[in-house]
């Protein structure tokens, strides 16, 4: 169960924790929409006597970047054709995808929306007679019939305030509240000591009690969502806290993998969203909802010209698609914004009044067409209250009415995910199927299976959702089926070993790391006047601010409109390095200040693959995502491959590579 926090203000951190020793079958970390599928759907394959828990750092009702709600489920196959999906997924990210890993999400991914009905989630449905009926006006079903209200081809309309509470709730019935730990913070997993490459545990702390969590493993799946807060924000001072994916998603799945060997794949790909200015509201309902266009400054609808055309045929075949792929129509906007024709407005009233002449001309009496307004006015702004009440919150302070101007828009500062339109993330097994390509290599870094679907390149480690690399667009639906693929993979595993977990770094060895920032706090803190200035010790707060600076000016971040190049990239890398090297002088005061010093480890290794990778690929293979000025072009000849990289944690030692991209889906026609 979730502690309660201190009712009067943070609890003091002490030297010596007390340390809490688990043993478990399989591990469940993070609580998010891929956990919440793997912790449903385990209990149902899993003999009585397997133990498993879940640890989420947070209180999983409302953790991970669904802890807002959402308006939208962006990946509902329905009737079109999974290989259609797999398809437009490979375009979005310009080809560089396992199109195994994506076919199999979109032949599991209808199952849990319709499960999120079942469990109580809105969804909007069309009436027989074309009307948009939002979620809470009677419709069948989606396993009865009932067709969703589509806006795009794969996203479907939902009324999704409380969706993760309901997500959550289903899952945490499964498990049982003696089998997840609230408010406990994974730092490290742990390697068995016998057995070369075999996950044996996880370590970590709670947020809320001096507390040490030492538990051992058989199988973990490791899904903390994305990565948010690695380069400087949009936002400053005080709105600092606000971006648009969950600013407490630390790159907790990349770190925690990578420490351990697991392979990383396509760490060089990132997102930034293009999103209205300042709240982050998503902009996907206002495009395909509400068929709104985007302006330039000078009024111009600038995405739908001749030179827009142009300027996508350099990226061909990516860029003649009818669906523009999401780093181009960035790419078109940064063009805008660099010729000094900015601001982008997003064209808001345009598109609804679009709406109301449409139906005034179909012949709609005035008090039919003020309840039409009213409805509509209503669904502009719930989409906001539903996922992105910032923004909501924002309008209304700016005194915007959407029907009478239009809002800015800009490109964020990057992010790491792997599940909506970006592709980082860590090479997986896929499914152990005839069509999934058998590659004959010693490495598993080069082979698309080794019999456990979703199983990292090491034994009994999976991941699912964000940590999944190479196959993005699953969104939250596609991440609860990927946890759901998760958990039968990890029963079928502990049935198939015959291990007793034993692993390399002892229970006090674990404290004593995870609690050294608390340490160094107790043993420095009075040399000084002020508790955050000390010549012996920085503090998480600044340590983040330095990491922010080095991203954004040398990695591609919003300070140099996402350029970077080999010499600003190997600034940037030594820059991290150092900043890895101080790290160890972090200090913590209390627990939420150690939280935020782990946090910061985490990010710094996560980012740090990140600038490796893009250091290694010679390209610019997302322009509108990153550019590299020494290498500006997509360069399908020779970089039309996946990079790959694996940490080996007795070496410490890096090995980066080039891996092959097989499809499996025809690419003629390409879409
Ligand atoms: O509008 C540790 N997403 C959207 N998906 C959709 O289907 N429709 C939308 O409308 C979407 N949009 C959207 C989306 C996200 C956000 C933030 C906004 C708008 C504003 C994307 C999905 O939400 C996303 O794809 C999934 O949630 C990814 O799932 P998962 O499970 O990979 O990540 P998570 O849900 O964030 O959960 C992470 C969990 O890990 C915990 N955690 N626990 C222990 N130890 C650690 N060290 C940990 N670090 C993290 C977290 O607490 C959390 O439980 S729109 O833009 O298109
Ligand atoms: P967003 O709100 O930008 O996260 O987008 C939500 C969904 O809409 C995702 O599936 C996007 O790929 C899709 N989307 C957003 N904008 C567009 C657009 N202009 N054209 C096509 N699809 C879009």
């Amino acid at each position: 169960m979730a502690l309660p926090n201190q009712p009067k203000g943070e609890l003091k951190a002490v030297v010596d924790p007390e340390i809490v020793e688990m043993d478990v079958d399989a591990l469940i970390i993070g609580g998010g929409m891929a956990a919440c599928g793997t912790a449903f759907e385990i209990k149902k394959w899993a003999p009585e006597d397997m133990k498993i828990l879940l640890v989420d750092k947070a209180c999983i009702e409302r953790s991970g970047a669904v802890a807002q709600g959402l308006s939208a489920i962006n990946t509902y196959v329905g009737e079109n054709p999974i290989k259609d999906y797999v398809k437009m997924v490979r375009n979005d990210l310009m080809g560089v995808v396992r199109e195994d890993l994506i076919y199999d999400c979109g032949r599991h991914v209808d199952e849990s929306v319709k499960l999120f009905e079942e469990w109580g989630l809105p969804v909007w449905k069309k009436s027989d007679d074309g009307e948009n009926l939002d979620g809470a006006k009677p419709a069948p079903t989606l396993r009865e019939g009932g067709t969703p209200v589509r806006t795009g081809k794969w996203q479907i309309m939902i009324n999704g305030e409380s969706y993760k509470c309901i997500v959550a709730e289903p899952a945490a019935t499964a498990l049982g509240a003696d089998n997840m730990l609230e408010r406990v913070f994974i730092v490290k997993l742990l390697l068995d000591k016998n057995k070369p490459n075999q996950i044996a545990g996880a370590a970590g702390f709670s947020v809320r009690e001096n507390k040490v969590y030492y538990i051992k493993c058989k199988t973990a799946v490791v899904a903390c969502g994305g990565a948010v807060n690695i380069f400087r924000p949009r936002s400053t001072g005080e709105g600092k806290g606000r971006a648009w994916y969950p600013i407490w998603n630390a790159g907790s799945t990349y770190t925690l993998a990578a420490q351990v060997g697991a392979t990383l794949t396509m760490m060089e790909n990132r997102f930034t969203p293009s999103r209205f200015k300042d709240g982050y509201g998503p902009v996907g309902a206002w495009f395909l909802l509400f068929k709104a266009k985007v302006s330039n400054g000078l009024g111009e609808f600038y995405a739908g010209g001749d030179a827009a055309k142009e300027e996508l045929e350099k990226f061909m075949p990516y860029g003649a698609s009818p669906v523009t792929p999401t780093c181009l129509r960035n790419h078109l906007m940064i063009n805008e914004l660099k010729a000094g024709r900015g601001p982008i407005y997003m064209a808001t009233e345009v598109a609804l009044n679009a709406f109301l002449d449409e139906k005034r001309e179909a012949g709609m009496d005035d008090k039919s067409l003020k309840k039409f307004w009213k409805h509509l006015e209503s669904e502009a702004w719930e989409d906001f209250l539903d996922m992105s009440v910032g923004q909501a919150g924002l309008w209304a302070g700016m005194n915007v009415e959407p029907e009478k101007v239009g809002s800015e828009i800009m490109p964020t500062e990057p992010y790491m995910l792997g599940s909506h339109s970006g592709c980082c993330g860590i090479w997986c097994s896929g499914p152990d199927e005839d069509w999934v390509p058998d590659i004959q290599h010693e490495s598993r870094s080069h082979k698309y299976k080794w019999g456990y679907n979703r199983m990292t390149t090491v034994d009994g480690l999976f991941t699912a959702g964000d940590g999944v690399g190479a196959s993005g667009h699953k969104f939250s639906s596609g991440s609860h089926a990927e946890g759901r693929i998760v958990a039968k993979q990890m029963v079928k595993y502990v049935r198939d070993i015959d291990f007793t977990p034993e692993p390399e770094l002892s229970a006090q060895e674990c404290a004593d790391i995870i609690y050294a920032p608390v340490k160094r706090y107790h043993e420095f803190v009075g040399q000084s006047t002020a508790a955050d200035v000390n010549p012996n010790y920085c503090k998480p707060a600044g340590l983040m601010m330095r990491l922010m600076k080095a991203t954004d000016e040398y990695g591609g971040g919003v300070a140099t409109y996402y350029m970077t190049s080999g010499k600003l990239l190997q600034i940037c890398m030594d820059l991290l390095e150092m900043l890895r090297e101080d790290a160890d002088k972090m200090a913590a005061g209390d627990l939420h200040e150690l939280l935020r010093a782990w946090e910061n480890y985490h990010r710094i290794w996560c980012v740090e693959s990140h600038i490796r990778h893009i250091l290694f690929r010679e390209e610019s293979r997302y322009p509108g995502f990153y550019y590299r000025s020494d290498f500006p072009t997509c360069d399908d000849e020779n970089w039309k491959c996946f990079v790959n990289s694996t940490f080996d944690p007795k070496t410490e030692e890096w090995n980066v590579e080039k891996v092959d991209v097989v499809n499996i889906i025809e690419t003629d026609p390409w879409l």
